[in-house]
């Protein structure tokens, strides 16, 4: 099947076919290498920005899981003063920090949310062209019905960022920075209190700042990890960067592709198409947004 013949705005045609998923020099959630095949299908551009989604709350008045008041009953074991809304914000440590321990770098920070994504006292109004944050899966969801879309599966996601390079280790090739150029944004330095912003950018960047990859896509590496609807059915990491502690049992995860600004080299070499992590539908950060899908068989 090819990709509906119709252009769409502001999304790309990524073809069928079988590629190879995963990677076997990383960490072990990557492996094995399989081939998987995929349907035609396109995908947004960039992923979708804080102008988008503000278009989408004035429309549809939604409001995000972060802006909701936690219920008591979904967190028995909570702090009281912390049933507040709000969300998880990065807060870089002042110096080397046990990069075991999460709670080093992630603040719950009442009043975080897409619209204050430090909280209280920040906005986006400089911020139109970046990312959107602070969304949680049905946040998400919510968008990709407006839209009239879906939101990718883990294999549309991977197919997409390699762009048509078989295997290659990212997004544009095997090397990290190809002449010394920055292909994306990520972390230089030790984190999480060192960051040399050799990139440009410290924490989210404008999309489409760097550029793209074979299929024309932009952002697919770094700047926020985005959600899928696939299951995430590995054990924890070696190393969750992402907060990811080690699950509950019986707790629903879900793939979350592509890195973000916070991964490091040092800790988190997780700006690759094949790197994956996992985050409970319920939580939003600082770091993690989406981009949409449209299927042939929905077109
Ligand atoms: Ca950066």
């Amino acid at each position: 099947m090819t990709a509906t013949a119709e252009p769409r705005t502001d999304m790309v045609p990524v073809p069928g076919g079988a590629f190879l998923m995963g990677s076997e020099d990383f960490y072990p959630e990557e492996r094995p290498v399989r081939e998987v095949t995929v349907e035609a299908f396109w995908i947004d551009l960039r992923p979708v920005t804080v102008a988008d989604f503000r278009r989408f709350v004035k429309a549809t008045g939604h409001v995000t899981v972060a802006e909701r008041t936690p219920d008591a009953a979904d967190f028995p074991d909570a702090d009281p003063a912390l049933l507040v809304p709000g969300s998880l914000v990065f807060r870089p440590s002042r110096g080397p920090v046990d990069l075991r321990d999460f709670r080093n770098w992630w603040d719950y920070r009442p009043g975080a949310s897409w619209r204050a994504p430090e909280g209280p006292g920040s906005d986006t109004y400089q911020r139109a062209r970046h990312p959107v944050t602070h969304i949680a899966f049905e946040d998400a969801q919510a968008y990709a019905a407006w839209a009239g879309k879906q939101l990718p599966t883990e294999a549309e996601w991977e197919r997409a960022a390699r762009g048509g390079l078989e295997g290659a280790t990212y997004a544009w090739g095997d090397e990290f920075a190809p002449g010394g150029r920055m292909m994306a944004n990520a972390w230089q330095g030790e984190f999480p209190w060192q960051n040399l912003l050799t990139d440009g950018w410290g924490g989210t960047s404008p999309v489409g700042s760097y550029e793209p990859n074979g299929y024309g896509l932009f952002d697919m590496t770094g700047n926020v990890w985005e959600w899928t609807v696939d299951r995430f059915d590995a054990g924890p990491s070696a190393s969750p960067c992402c907060g990811g502690a080690a699950s509950a049992p019986g707790e629903e995860r879900l793939v979350i592709k592509g890195g973000s600004h916070l991964c490091a080299p040092s800790y988190c070499l997780r700006y690759r198409p094949a790197a994956r992590q996992s985050e409970t539908p319920d939580t939003s950060t600082s770091h993690l947004g989406f981009r949409c899908v449209v299927r042939d068989s929905a077109a």
